[in-house]
């Protein structure tokens, strides 16, 4: 069986980060090892959340493994808290990495234009140095412009989005997938970019007008868990797709749907079978 080890925060309420990859990689058929950096009574986006960092534990409990020899197949990073766990998690890679590790990085700090509370460009650079270390980098298109220095755009075409995966790609990651991206008008999907080919990627599917939280991390747990089941990368972000617009579909179908989440629960069992 493969090992994952994912490393982001618990956000207790709120259907993100390490309680979608958990369960998500898991069901997905690989053993997943969780890191978590900090602990969150809720996500960022309810008011007077609580918030313990656990920096202080990412050594130790680093040590302890490496003294059992533990092996990762993949490691995927979410959302972290700050410049000095970016560092943290920059040497875990070195501790952890072997030959065959598929290292993924979705680097967690903003959306629509707008980074996330307590995130400022210094940490956007530090994300953009993390990004050098992986070998599939996942941002949204906010993400992508910050890392890139470029500026960032609500009506695009291809030609600014093949402009953001060339800047991404040197950033240093193999392969560069962008999300978020609408290039036909009632589509969005993904587009990316593989170094070592020079080719280019594009999946569209309906768009649904609705911002849910959670769901990027519902997109990339499901990348890492289709990865690791050894589907090539442009079948994991297509099914990761796929499967992240049809559970927005069936939340909104719930009269009683939480506002701050997706209803993945609901979807998992198809997720088992997704092609
Ligand atoms: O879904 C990304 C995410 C993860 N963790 C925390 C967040 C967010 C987005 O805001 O606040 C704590």
């Amino acid at each position: 069986m493969k090992r994952v080890l994912t490393i982001q925060d618990i956000s207790c309420l709120g259907k993100c980060s390490l309680t979608i990859a958990l369960p998500v990689i898991s069901a997905l058929g690989s053993e997943t090892v969780i890191l978590p950096t900090a602990v969150l009574s809720t996500h960022t986006m309810f008011k007077n959340f609580t918030c313990k960092d656990l920096s202080d534990q990412i050594e130790p409990i680093a040590n302890h493994w490496k003294s059992e020899g533990v092996k990762f197949d993949a490691i995927y990073t979410g959302y972290l808290g700050t410049r000095e766990q970016i560092d943290q998690v920059k040497e875990l890679f070195r501790t952890f990495r072997s030959g065959n590790t598929v290292i993924i990085v979705d680097p967690v700090m903003a959306d629509n234009g707008k980074l996330y509370p307590a995130f400022d460009m210094d940490y956007v650079k530090k994300n953009a140095e993390l990004c050098a270390e992986a070998d599939i980098i996942v941002p949204n298109i906010t993400e992508a412009a910050l890392m890139t220095g470029m500026e960032y755009r609500e009506e695009y075409d291809e030609a600014y989005i093949k402009e953001l995966l060339a800047r991404l790609n040197e950033l240093g990651a193999g392969i560069s997938v962008l999300t978020g991206v609408s290039l036909e008008k009632g589509k969005t999907g993904v587009m990316g970019y593989e170094r070592r080919t020079g080719e280019y990627y594009i999946y569209q599917n309906r768009r649904i007008d609705a911002a849910y939280h959670g769901t990027g991390d519902l997109f990339s747990s499901t990348c890492v868990g289709e990865i690791m089941k050894g589907k090539d990368w442009r079948d994991a972000m297509r099914i990761a797709a796929d499967y992240t617009a049809h559970t927005i579909e069936v939340t909104l179908r719930n009269p009683d749907k939480p506002w701050y989440g997706v209803d993945f629960e609901a979807t998992i069992p198809e997720l088992i079978g997704m092609e």
